[in-house]
């Protein structure tokens, strides 16, 4: 049966589930929780039973879990992050407390089909892209791993925008994902604390020359904690995803009430619940509105003024902080915590602020996750100073500790020194929060071995030659419950089959599949579950597009935020050389391929929204052409979220991971496809690099300039013309586009994009243009000798286990949070 856990394998704390005692809490939970009769109840009351169900098991492990923490005084992991794209839960709780089969039979015992209410399931989509999915990915593996660990986030009552097409263009609507209610959360009304904005430092003498400082804010926000239960791997721990929420502190102004004026006297309930009302949907690029650093303070602060509380309640003072606390910095969102820290151990707790810093520097660590020079961080110094004016005091008196530290070293003369300033001076004076996360935190880490050597080399070369000491890689992974076992049951199951069970623990015990690779029966098994997941893609984009695609053509997919270092353009310029190649001769023998897109754009990046257009106008053109004779598909299929992720990414052939070398910290949707048996076209970018020394260089399709050959052009600039000129495939390509053949209707709509490429080709889209062209050719040579493309596929699989989460976290844990 799939899926099935052996229950002696499961946590003690778990109560049994079989069939009938499962049919009987649905009908408890239906009647007593919902008050609903089974006679009228909808199938949204049989998905809230269900989760109940479910999250009544999850509670028994939770507890048992926090009673281990305190009883053996285990060192606690804080995640702050500021986005956690969680998608569903039902499917990933049930699975990892071993219940899924026997709900399955409940459920079905009552009329009622899992599968159905699975799909009404609202995808919690409180991120953006990676960074917020590896968050995700985190919490699932910190618990499988036994850590102790609290994610800290925000509870956003609207998540990333849903996207539509209206005429091949990206429109967005708003998310709601909360419309039903949420069964996995518990509020925590006691939970709360006060969040300061504004107002005025007052600085009082203690004698002995000392000063105390006290901040008197100007507003006031309550933050309600929401907690929702990270349930691990066969529930062996349960940790906690603590949300915060927005609350006002006078929920009415009755005064203004009774004199008439009503809505004045909900200016303040507003306000705050505007708070955490949405999520920025930008992506690698910073949001640089005041609401931002509001939401930013705002968690940070809760959680801490949460963490510290916690601390006191199991310890005398904070000296131990760093000893039972690490808190990790997910990116700079949250690197205000360092300023707020030192605030709270010094102002409110009475430390002196060298002992406050001391702990505070030991206590945090930061993962830095992109390289883009605009997309570090930076607030203007005046709006710093209004909304947070003791905490741009306390900025000030690091900086001038830690310029005076730098002034000692030999070498550091005033450009270092400006550098390595957590102030910008150079015209608008702003406050860097990568250089504040940086001093402020003992570990500072890449997410990609690439990743990690560019840090020491760019962004943070000077801070790094001031403390060599600090700066460590950590590869991403992904966790192989989610991105393989629920996502992928057909691929789960023959790999359990062959292989035995180990690497249900164990992701790298995959690699026993090396052995099945050329071996013909394995083949056409992994194969025929290949075409039933390709099939059921099929399914849902002619179902929800209306457009219709062969399942024994090559699905070549690339999913992902849309932007121009993704190159997503150079797969569509691609597509049109294609295009063109196979209309001029009609007499080759064209490997036929469905070309698959999916992402959403920022709704202020022009140029993604513009990309977004070009795929839907070429494929209309495309899909349309008799000439092609169905030989080429070009397909967007609107609205990528976490789900959509998963019916995709087993249903791949080829993965793209394509973006210019040097750009992509590291990419994690390119270790799902390879997992899941697709062979991966891509660059020397990110962790590419890693996946090709795992796999095997055989198995795996690498074009294209390396990052420092990109870094070499670009210094010494390169002519972009020139190369487009030489190739003919490229030039007619991009002819095509940028005259209209594609937009008949707005001739010019591309003429900017395209004209980009030849006048600067910032992301070496016409540079790479011609080896990216030939190794798709090749591409279609393997996938010609099906023996040789399933001995490379399942070799992916067999050899991706080391990218499991549980793997990166275990190096977290053993490596920077000592837990
Ligand atoms: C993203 C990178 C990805 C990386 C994820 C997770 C941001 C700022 N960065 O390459 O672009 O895989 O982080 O580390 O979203």
């Amino acid at each position: 049966m799939m899926n099935r856990v052996n229950s002696s394998d499961l946590a003690p704390a778990l109560r049994t589930s079989n069939v009938e005692q499962l049919a009987i809490e649905l009908l408890e939970r239906l009647k007593y929780r919902i008050g609903k009769d089974p006679k009228v109840a909808k199938p949204h009351d049989w998905l809230t039973a269900a989760i109940l169900v479910a999250r009544d098991r999850i509670t028994d492990a939770w507890m048992d879990s926090t009673r281990r923490t305190y009883a053996t005084g285990a060192k606690r992991v804080y995640y702050l992050s500021l986005e956690f794209l969680i998608g569903r839960l039902m499917r990933d709780a049930m699975t990892n407390i071993g219940i899924m089969e026997e709900m399955r039979q409940a459920l079905a015992s009552l009329g009622v089909d899992i599968d159905v209410i699975a799909e009404l399931e609202p995808d919690a989509a409180l991120g953006n892209g990676g960074l917020g999915r590896l968050a995700a990915c985190f919490m699932e593996s910190m618990a499988t791993v036994d850590v102790p660990a609290y994610g800290y986030g925000i509870r956003y009552v609207h998540g990333l925008f849903r996207q539509q097409m209206a005429d091949g263009w990206q429109v967005e609507l708003p998310e709601t994902w909360l419309a039903h209610g949420n069964p996995w959360e518990f509020e925590r009304r006691e939970s709360s604390y006060e969040i300061g904005y504004g107002g005025i430092v007052e600085t009082i003498n203690i004698g002995e020359a000392k000063q105390r400082f006290v901040w008197k804010p100007a507003e006031r926000v309550i933050a309600t904690a929401y907690d929702t239960p990270a349930v691990g791997w066969r529930a062996k721990r349960v940790n906690t995803l603590r949300l915060w929420a927005a609350n006002p502190i006078d929920p009415i102004l009755l005064e203004a009430f009774n004199a008439g004026d009503h809505i004045g006297a909900l200016k303040e309930s507003n306000k705050a619940e505007s708070l955490t009302r949405v999520l920025y949907p930008a992506d690698a690029t910073p949001a640089g509105q005041e609401l931002r650093l509001r939401q930013e303070f705002f968690f940070c602060s809760a959680s801490l003024q949460d963490i510290l509380r916690r601390h006191l309640q199991q310890y005398p003072d904070f000296t131990s902080l760093p000893d039972a606390v690490a808190i990790q910095l997910n990116d700079t969102h949250p690197a205000v915590s360092v300023a707020e820290l030192v605030r709270l151990l010094s102002d409110v707790h009475g430390l002196d602020f060298d002992t406050a810093w001391d702990i505070s520097r030991r206590t945090f660590s930061y993962t830095n996750h992109t390289l883009l020079p605009e997309a570090l961080e930076s607030w203007p110094v005046p709006l710093f100073e209004r909304l947070l004016p003791r905490h741009m005091q306390i900025v000030y008196a690091i900086n001038a500790k830690i310029l005076l530290e730098a002034r000692k070293e030999k070498d550091f003369e005033d450009q270092r020194i400006r550098s390595i300033s957590l102030i910008e001076e150079s015209g608008e004076r702003r406050v860097r929060m990568g250089n504040l996360a940086f001093v402020g935190s003992h570990s500072i880490n890449g997410v990609s071995a690439l990743h990690t050597e560019l840090m020491k080399e760019t962004v943070f070369a000077d801070l790094h030659k001031l403390y060599p000491d600090r700066i460590n890689n950590k590869t991403n992974g992904i966790t192989p419950r989610r991105w393989l076992m629920q996502c992928n049951p057909g691929l789960f199951n023959l790999i359990r089959e062959s292989i035995g069970d180990a690497f249900m623990d164990d992701a790298e015990a995959l690699t026993a599949l090396d052995a099945f690779a050329d071996n013909r029966d394995f083949q056409e098994r992994f194969a025929a579950i290949k075409r039933d997941n390709k099939n059921r893609l099929a399914n849902l984009v002619g179902s929800r597009m209306g457009v219709r695609i062969d399942p024994t053509a090559m699905f070549d997919i690339q999913i992902k935020r849309i932007h121009e270092y993704k190159r997503q353009l150079l797969n569509i310029i691609e597509a049109v050389a294609l295009y063109d190649q196979i209309r001029s001769h009609p007499e080759l023998d064209w490997t036929p391929r469905v070309k698959l897109f999916a992402g959403k754009a920022a709704p202020s990046y022009h140029n993604a929204k513009l990309i977004i257009k070009l795929a839907n106008d070429v494929a209309r053109v495309i899909n349309n052409d008799p000439a092609v004779r169905g030989l080429l598909k070009v397909v967007f299929v609107p609205n990528y979220n976490v789900s959509l992720a998963e019916i995709m990414v087993p249903a791949a052939d080829l993965s793209e991971q394509i973006s210019t070398a040097g750009m992509e910290a590291s990419g994690t949707g390119n270790m799902k496809f390879a997992l899941n048996g697709a062979l991966t076209i891509g660059t020397l970018d990110g962790a590419n690099v890693e996946m090709r020394d795992h796999v095997g260089e055989e198995n795996i399709v690498i074009f294209g300039m390396t990052a420092e050959e990109v870094a070499t052009v670009r210094a010494e600039g390169h002519n972009p013309r020139a190369i487009i000129e030489q190739s003919k495939e490229l030039s007619q390509a991009l002819a095509a586009i940028s005259s209209g053949v594609f937009s008949p209707d707005d001739r010019n709509r591309f003429t900017g994009l395209v004209d980009g490429i030849y006048n600067h080709d910032w992301f070496m889209v016409a540079a790479d243009f011609d080896a990216y062209a030939k190794a798709q050719r090749e591409v279609d040579g393997i996938w010609n000798d099906k023996t040789s493309w399933y001995s490379k596929t399942i070799r992916n699989t067999a050899r991706m286990g080391w990218f499991s989460s549980d793997r990166t976290i275990r190096q977290y844990a053993k490596e920077i949070w000592r837990a």
